[in-house]
């Protein structure tokens, strides 16, 4: 079985210091938790960042901090947010592709988030998608909902993105698509052929939907983003608390956790370099 490449999602824009003690915050918070994360297995780390009040922000300068703080000390996958917070602007959630990441996200279409609404118009998503393009940066489709998939498939006639694609099922998002199993096995029958998947499960769910990606062949994203849980109402101790975890079991399933130069070749970013 291939590797597993485990995405780890650290800090969100959602979640708060008041709902988990743990979540980094500050630049040293997020560069140290992204190395602990590293090292109990994660080859991708999904980067939002915080203001100093602890709200999230798109900050171009704080990205550059992170990201060039997660490089001088270890190899792992930088992917940054365009995503943002639903309330958000296009052009503010962009400045995050400023700091040169190997990887950022591409949500392909709108989506009730909780309370929110997480905007993406066709027009919002092709600019997004022709910026990371002319960047040379590699996108994660991020799939919400179904019709997102559909929405990816335009974006890949059009020519704004190339295969090999890599997805990332977004389930049980109050307002997305709910965190069934069968619906994730509806959608990885849907790719094109040579595309990879990971599965970000909310809440419980990372975990069940984790060991349904591992057994399929899939890629898993855990952490506080979705996830603040050990256990039902046993806060993690940290982003890498969770990382070992998924780790320790897909070792036993037979999916040792990719290191990043190993998720760099599946993922063929070396395709936008030079
Ligand atoms: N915070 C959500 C509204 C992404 O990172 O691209 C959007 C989000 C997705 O987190
Ligand atoms: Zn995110």
């Amino acid at each position: 079985m291939q590797p597993v490449i485990i995405t780890a999602a650290i800090v969100g824009a959602e979640v708060t210091k008041a709902q988990q003690p743990n979540l980094p915050i500050t630049p040293q918070e997020i560069i140290q938790s992204a190395v602990e994360c590293h090292e109990a297995g994660a080859a991708i780390i999904h980067i939002h960042v915080r203001d100093a009040e602890g709200n999230a922000t798109q900050d171009a300068r704080l990205f550059r901090e992170v990201v060039e703080g997660i490089r001088a000390r270890c190899d792992v996958i930088t992917q940054v947010s365009t995503g943002g917070a639903v309330w958000m602007n296009a052009e503010e959630r962009l400045q995050s592709i400023e700091c040169e990441p190997d990887m950022a996200t591409l949500t392909t279409g709108t989506v009730n988030f909780g309370a929110g609404v997480f905007i993406n118009d066709r027009q919002l998503v092709e600019t997004f998608a022709q910026r990371l393009r002319e960047n040379g940066i590699v996108p994660e489709i991020e799939i919400f909902d179904m019709g997102m998939l559909d929405e990816a498939m335009r974006l890949r006639s059009m020519g704004l993105i190339t295969d090999p694609l890599q997805f990332d099922f977004v389930m049980g998002v109050a307002g997305g698509i709910g965190a069934d199993p069968s619906h994730l096995l509806h959608m990885v029958r849907s790719l094109p052929a040579g595309s990879t998947w990971s599965v970000a499960g909310m809440g419980r769910h990372q975990l069940t939907l984790g060991v349904v990606a591992l057994a399929l062949g899939g890629h898993v994203r855990v952490g506080f983003e979705d996830n603040i849980y050990y256990r039902k109402g046993q806060l993690a101790r940290s982003n890498a608390e969770l990382v070992a975890r998924i780790a320790r079991i897909a070792h036993e399933m037979e999916r040792p956790a990719a290191t990043p130069a190993q998720a760099r070749e599946i993922l063929q970013l070396h395709r936008y370099k030079a």
